[in-house]
């Protein structure tokens, strides 16, 4: 049962009722946890506010008690940033219950959704009204659009629409004070002053409780195309996705790729799939155009790629003939990180890069890592259109807790020291969390985080944000 004051317990209560709270030790677990399962903790209760108003309210306590909270979304986060830690001492706010979608403009192609809506759902919502809304993860089915913006998601469109930031237009926030921001502005335009939308976008709760916000809709695409590529090294992907953006433009949507460790991986632990090309491609790229008239796109997929073939840029080439093939192509490509938490214990790098430097690091990284530990088994695959690398190593899953916390070390250093020496992200999509945090103090310089100190300072005063988190 909840081990809170029983006056601050009342409190909460009444602003929520009781149909927002969760108290008991079974039914708060599965906030408890992670989706991987990485990180656990215990909450003092579970407060699950219906809209704006209650969200306020719970926050004007939780300050002027200094109460930590943890805001939760889905869940489905991968750097164990809405996990509450294990002091018994903080509350989980789940937004869960804020789920309206508000409004649709197709005129001004703008979504109004609340926190607390799936991303599926905002997809389908779109989708109703004839527009198209492109953010597009393996967890759309469980991830809110509430986390989704407090991590700045990315997923496998980015390549043609951007990450969540660029698909947001206005937020609604309630700070750490209670206040409420109402930034719901529905505007492609708008230059009076901070940007105050983009600060709280990716700040994984530490600055506010997101409650609602206006999304960027798009033209429904009517025809897709899509293919599974085979080559002989990752230089020949980085070529071939230069010579797509220049043959293809806005119509390539997305550039995925796996290395042939990675879809071994799939193929071993994922029912049901099956390898377009075989496996014996050192890499595979799967690759979709998408456009607004249905004409020409799969002879444009089919003359562009036939060229890299015969340029021997790429060895293979499949393209898909129906809707089942592609989709069995993405089911592969989704399974990913399934396969990886059925074979062992991964420690994930979530690594950017300018493109044309991607080749270059993955070189550098396999040596180094095969020269520390011969056998290490390289988990590597990600959004190349977006120079975005899950560089993984996977370790056996009867690891100790105390071997893979110093192999993680060990491992996290040589792959970090090569990106900040290429000048590139320790976290280009899952944000910072619990995971990245000490690394971010180590490779963000002086000033910078200066600087996001001084903003959290100013803020959340009492430091109630999701402590422990991202800084
Ligand atoms: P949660 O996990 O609940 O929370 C994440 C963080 O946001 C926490 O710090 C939390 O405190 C904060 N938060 C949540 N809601 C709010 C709110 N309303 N206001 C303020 N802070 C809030 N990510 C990618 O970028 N690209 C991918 O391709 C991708 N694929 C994935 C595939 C799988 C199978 C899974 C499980 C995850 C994947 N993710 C991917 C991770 C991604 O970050 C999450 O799926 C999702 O975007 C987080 O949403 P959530 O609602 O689950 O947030
Ligand atoms: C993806 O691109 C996700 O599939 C998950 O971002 C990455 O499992 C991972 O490391
Ligand atoms: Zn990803």
């Amino acid at each position: 049962m909840s081990n809170m004051h029983p006056e601050l317990l009342k409190r909460l209560q009444a602003a929520v009722g009781e149909a927002g709270l969760v108290k008991s030790d079974d039914a708060k677990a599965p906030y408890e946890i992670d989706w991987l399962g990485k990180w656990t903790g215990r909450s003092s209760i579970v407060v699950r506010p219906a809209d704006t108003a209650q969200t306020a309210e719970v926050m004007r306590i939780c300050h002027e008690t200094h109460t930590p909270v943890v805001t939760q979304g889905g869940n489905t986060g991968m750097s164990g940033g809405a996990t509450p830690d294990s002091s018994g001492a903080q509350v989980v706010l789940s937004t869960v219950r804020m789920n309206a979608i508000r409004a649709v403009d197709p005129l001004n192609n703008t979504l109004t959704a609340e926190a607390g809506v799936l991303l599926a759902h905002i997809q389908a919502a779109a989708l109703e009204a004839d527009r198209f809304f492109p953010l597009s993860l393996g967890s759309e089915g469980s991830c809110t659009i509430g986390g989704t913006l407090a991590t700045n998601a990315g997923g496998i469109a980015v390549l043609r629409y951007g990450n969540a930031r660029e698909l947001a237009l206005g937020l609604e926030v309630v700070l750490p004070d209670g206040r409420v921001w109402n930034g719901m502005r529905a505007l492609r335009k708008d230059n009076t002053g901070y940007d105050l939308r983009d600060l709280f976008i990716g700040s994984e709760g530490t600055l506010g409780v997101i409650t609602a916000a206006v999304l960027k809709l798009h033209p429904r695409p009517v025809a897709r195309a899509t293919a599974w590529v085979g080559a002989k090294d990752i230089d020949a992907l980085v070529r071939l996705l230069a010579q797509l953006r220049a043959a293809c433009g806005e119509r390539l949507v997305a550039f995925e790729m796996l290395s042939a460790e990675s879809l071994d991986l799939i193929l071993e632990h994922v029912a049901d799939v099956r390898a377009p090309l075989g496996s014996a491609h050192a890499f595979h790229a799967l690759i979709e155009l998408a456009d607004t008239q249905g004409e020409g796109l799969a002879e444009l997929l089919e003359s562009s790629l036939g060229q890299a073939l015969e340029q021997e840029v790429i060895d293979d080439v499949a393209v898909s003939v129906n809707g089942a093939q592609t989709l069995a192509f993405w089911k592969i490509r989704e399974g990913i990180s399934q396969a990886q938490m059925r074979a062992g214990k991964a420690i994930k790098h979530d690594i950017a890069l300018p493109i044309s430097a991607i080749a270059a690091f993955a070189h550098e990284a396999d040596a180094a890592l095969r020269s520390a530990q011969a056998g290490v088994r390289i988990i590597n695959f990600g959004h190349l259109g977006d120079g975005n690398l899950h560089y993984n190593v996977l370790l056996p899953l009867d690891t100790s807790p105390e071997d893979l916390a110093t192999t993680t070390a060990r491992f996290n250093r040589i792959v970090h020291d090569i990106v900040s020496a290429a000048n590139g992200s320790i976290s280009a999509e899952h944000g910072v969390g619990q995971l990245r945090r000490d690394e971010l103090r180590h490779y963000k310089s002086e000033v910078e985080f200066d600087l996001m100190m001084r903003i959290k300072q100013s803020l959340d005063p009492n430091q109630i944000m999701n402590p422990g988190k991202l800084i």
